[in-house]
């Protein structure tokens, strides 16, 4: 097929490319739906996807990986910057000249007797000041049909792109998915991605977190703005006024559901509601009247499928009822539909599970086998999402409000607190933490720092990345969003969850709105601003006040431990940037320290 573009640059660095990887032939992806149809056509015959039921599924498909390959693999990622310096004491890091040396040697011929796909795509909406163009080269049909969904894709978008060379270089060869040859790297300096061995999701989606959070925070970094692990999402009271909220949770930690939830009963009744702009990402920049504006850089939703049911969240859930291509959930052969741990109680007798053995799934769950791998994921058109924000494609995205961080924490975090201003809620950012979840290969469940729900992704080094944030927040003044931190996940002695969540989270957003508006006070603690036991609403919440004071309380010891740890502190994980952590969070750590002695 022709080039759709004499961009010189596209098609010099794409003959560059071919000529390292032999392809049999180039398909540039023009965005078309016969062509996207013909490669779903061709991704049936040849078994890499399964047609879904076309009554009740329409336009969805199943795609199942290998099994060494189900969820990004942070120890094969590598952010290769000129020194080591750069890339920061968190990432992996290699110099670029012998990296490109290394993976050249596993690209040459990578794609003989395959087809390499072309397509341009643009992250945010085509023509946005926010927006940025990357082309993908890949072999794999599973990625153009994912990248279609989840990025504006084709024509359109090489055509805005025109003469130009600003556009990221996104390389993707399957080859033989070999684990112990697989690498993620992203060269910032380059706007030059190169994956390989891999075909799973993140790893190989090279819009999403290499693009869109590694290379673009680099970005960020040098041109005054920021890239984010955050949802987007817009709470509308019954007035009619809509108030923004970004949201950083580590991977697998809520954002999809905060971003989609459906408000309690009473809330619904009185015309609260919640509008989705983002479920993942957030770019945001200081608009012109000052304040801070954010768009979703993505198109669609690359969504965690276990614990999605119609009751946790049904927005979601309704997304993914046409057009969705699932990844690693089980198979209903009755009716070829598909199934997930916590979707309903009634796994499928006759089912497929994630790996492709055919098993009776009422004795195989009953004996404790899992369905679905819990990183099984839908990838679903925004456009599907029932609460989708007519803010969606605005170019100029929304104003934020407040911006909210959290993470799955049995102890210590309050279900919410505010940070006292800007460089407290830096600080509360880079102190972050999280127990691990099945979104990245490796142990589940352990707490580990993730500052800003951003250490897989951050494209820089870590303690620059703070510095920006606070800069940010200098340029943004009295203009910059309030900053909270929730925790939705604390246990009690018996390892039960103490709060509902899910859509009672509605309550929780509601005193940060208030506190935003100055209409509501709250106790001032060692931590910053934790509310007043009767100001979360409880109305038709089977929780006493006892309960949700023993949500509130900030515990002097855990607190201290958070610190002191000898493996999991803050004091260790500072340790080590040495001098290079800013002077302000250093300060923020020692303002804590003093006050939970004065407690
Ligand atoms: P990534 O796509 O990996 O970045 O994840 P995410 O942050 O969008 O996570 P998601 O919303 O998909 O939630 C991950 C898991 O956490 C799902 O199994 C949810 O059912 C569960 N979860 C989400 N919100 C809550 C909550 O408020 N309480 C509890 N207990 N679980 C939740
Ligand atoms: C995450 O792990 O945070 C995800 C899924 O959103 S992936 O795109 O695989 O990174
Ligand atoms: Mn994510």
């Amino acid at each position: 097929m022709n080039a759709l573009t004499n961009n010189k640059a596209v098609l010099t660095w794409l003959d560059e490319m071919a000529a390292m990887t032999k392809p049999e032939s180039i398909v540039w992806i023009d965005g078309s739906e016969e062509q996207l149809e013909a490669l779903r056509a061709e991704a049936v015959a040849t078994g890499e996807m399964l047609k879904l039921n076309e009554e009740k599924l329409p336009g969805c498909y199943y795609h199942r990986t290998a099994e060494n390959d189900v969820a990004r693999v942070e120890d094969r990622t590598f952010i290769c910057t000129p020194t080591k310096e750069e890339a920061g004491p968190i990432n992996n890091w290699m110099d670029p000249a012998e990296m490109y040396a290394k993976l050249t040697k596993l690209y040459t011929g990578a794609m003989a007797g395959r087809t390499m796909y072309v397509i341009p795509y643009s992250m945010g909406p085509v023509g946005s000041p926010f927006s940025k163009i990357g082309v993908e080269l890949t072999d794999s049909i599973y990625v153009v049909l994912n990248m279609a969904i989840m990025t504006r894709i084709g024509k359109s978008v090489i055509d805005a792109l025109g003469d130009s060379d600003d556009f990221v270089k996104c390389l993707h060869a399957k080859k033989d998915v070999n684990p112990d040859d697989r690498y993620i790297v992203q060269f910032p300096q380059d706007k030059t991605i190169w994956s390989i061995n891999s075909a799973y999701g993140g790893n190989v989606l090279l819009g999403k977190k290499c693009f869109a959070l590694r290379i673009a925070s680099y970005l960020g970094w040098q041109e005054g703005w920021m890239a984010e692990h955050m949802l987007i999402l817009g709470l509308e009271n019954p007035k009619g006024e809509v108030k923004h909220i970004a949201a950083a949770f580590p991977s697998a930690c809520g954002k999809t559901n905060l971003a989609m939830l459906i408000p309690p009963e009473y809330l619904k009744k009185k015309g609260y509601k919640v509008w989705t702009v983002g479920d993942d990402i957030a770019w945001l920049r200081i608009g012109p009247d000052g304040r801070l504006y954010a768009i979703n850089p993505e198109a669609g939703f690359f969504g965690v499928a276990p614990g999605t049911s119609e009751k946790t969240n049904f927005n979601a859930l309704a997304a993914t009822k046409k057009n969705t291509i699932f990844t690693n959930v089980a198979i209903n052969n009755d009716d070829m539909t598909v199934w997930w741990e916590g979707l309903d109680k009634n796994p499928p007798e006759n089912a497929t599970e994630w790996k492709g053995a055919k098993v009776n799934g009422k004795e195989f769950t009953a004996e404790g086998n899992k369905l679905a791998h819990p990183n099984s994921r839908f990838t679903a058109p925004a456009v599907n999402c029932p609460c989708i924000s007519s803010e969606f494609e605005n170019p100029q995205g929304v104003p934020i409000d407040a911006i909210v961080f959290g993470g799955r924490r049995a102890k210590c975090a309050p279900l919410v607190y505010q940070s006292r201003d800007w460089n407290h809620g830096t600080f509360v950012g880079a102190t972050m933490a999280s127990e691990t979840t099945a979104a990245a290969a490796g142990a589940v469940g352990v707490v580990r720092r993730d500052p800003m729900a951003m250490k897989p992704f951050v494209g820089y080094n870590m303690v620059t990345y703070w510095a920006h944030w606070l800069e940010m927040g200098k340029k943004l003044g009295d203009k910059a969003p309030k900053i909270f931190h929730v925790n939705w996940f604390r246990k009690d002695e018996n390892d039960n969850f103490m709060w509902p969540g899910f859509g009672d989270n509605m309550r929780v957003l509601l005193w940060i709105l208030d506190r935003c508006a100055g209409k509501v006070d709250a106790d001032e603690t060692a931590i910053g601003y934790v509310p007043k036991v009767e100001d979360i609403d409880v109305e038709g919440l089977d929780m006493t006040a006892e309960e949700i004071k023993a949500l509130l309380t900030v515990d002097k010891a855990n607190w201290m431990e958070d610190i002191e740890d000898p493996n999991t502190g803050i004091k260790k994980y500072f340790e080590q940037f040495g001098d290079k952590l800013p002077a302000e969070i250093k300060a923020q750590l020692d303002t804590l320290e003093a006050n939970l002695a004065n407690m």
